[in-house]
């Protein structure tokens, strides 16, 4: 029985998913599903991201979290002009992952004619939303330093279906034990195209490559994008 209204929930999100997708494709968006643990440091990147490529390509930013408007006012502080705005998932039973249904709703919030790339920040959780495909170009995972370098053998299947794999507070690093060899092969060995880059969000290390990895297979406004 349980097993029964799983799969009817899973199916009635892929449909919505899939009516996401055709409103994204209709307006030459593309779009990337951010997720991690919570305090991984999503609204931090996503906070840098949006101020350096809205010069070049129009964002929008839909941030989920059980609680609380305050990531999304974050990031509009931090990149003045971006269209960001909040999920609050209390209103839908404190989900603690965003499904197709939320990102549906929320759309009409956002001025979908003045944005290219549209990021999508999950609720924080390395499980829940793993399964939920909310209509995205691409998965975005990301792991701290801080966390331990045991968590993509530990939470296999948020990693499998990832793009790329952020390792972030690599300024972090001198302070605790974190293999970042050992994270990276694990990651490929789960996914072998998947992209991994170590970053710091507060020092800046690494943000090129990912600001790159954006242009290159996101928004194609680099050579060799799709
Ligand atoms: N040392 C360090 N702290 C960071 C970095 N990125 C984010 N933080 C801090 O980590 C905490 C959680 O970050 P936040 O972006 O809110 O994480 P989220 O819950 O994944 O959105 C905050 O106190 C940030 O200032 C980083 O690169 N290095
Ligand atoms: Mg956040």
């Amino acid at each position: 029985m349980k097993i029964a209204v799983n799969r009817n929930l899973l199916s009635a999100n892929q449909e919505r998913a899939a009516g996401n997708r055709r409103l994204f494709l209709r307006h030459g968006l593309r779009v990337v599903n951010v997720m991690s643990s919570p305090g991984a440091g999503k609204t931090t990147l996503l906070s840098k991201t949006a101020a350096y490529i809205a010069g070049r390509v129009p964002v929008a930013v839909l941030v989920g979290d059980i609680s609380t408007e305050t990531d999304a006012e974050k990031i509009r502080n931090a990149a003045p002009g971006v269209q960001a705005e909040q999920i609050v998932t209390e209103k839908y039973g404190s989900a603690c992952r965003l499904d197709a249904r939320m990102i549906s709703e929320a759309l009409p919030r956002l001025d979908l004619a003045r944005a290219r790339l549209l990021f999508i920040e999950n609720v924080g959780n390395l499980v829940c939303p793993a399964g939920l495909y909310l209509g995205e170009d691409r998965r975005v995972v990301l792991l701290s330093v801080p966390e331990g370098d045991d968590k993509v053998i530990k939470y296999p299947v948020i990693f499998r279906d990832a793009d790329c794999l952020l390792i972030t507070k690599v300024d972090l690093a001198p302070a605790c034990d974190f293999d970042a060899a050992k994270v990276r092969k694990e990651a490929r060995a789960i996914k072998p195209s998947m992209e991994v880059l170590s970053i710091s969000a507060r020092t800046g290390e690494g943000l090129e490559r990912w600001f790159h990895w954006l242009e290159e297979r996101v928004t194609g406004t680099e050579k060799g994008g799709e």
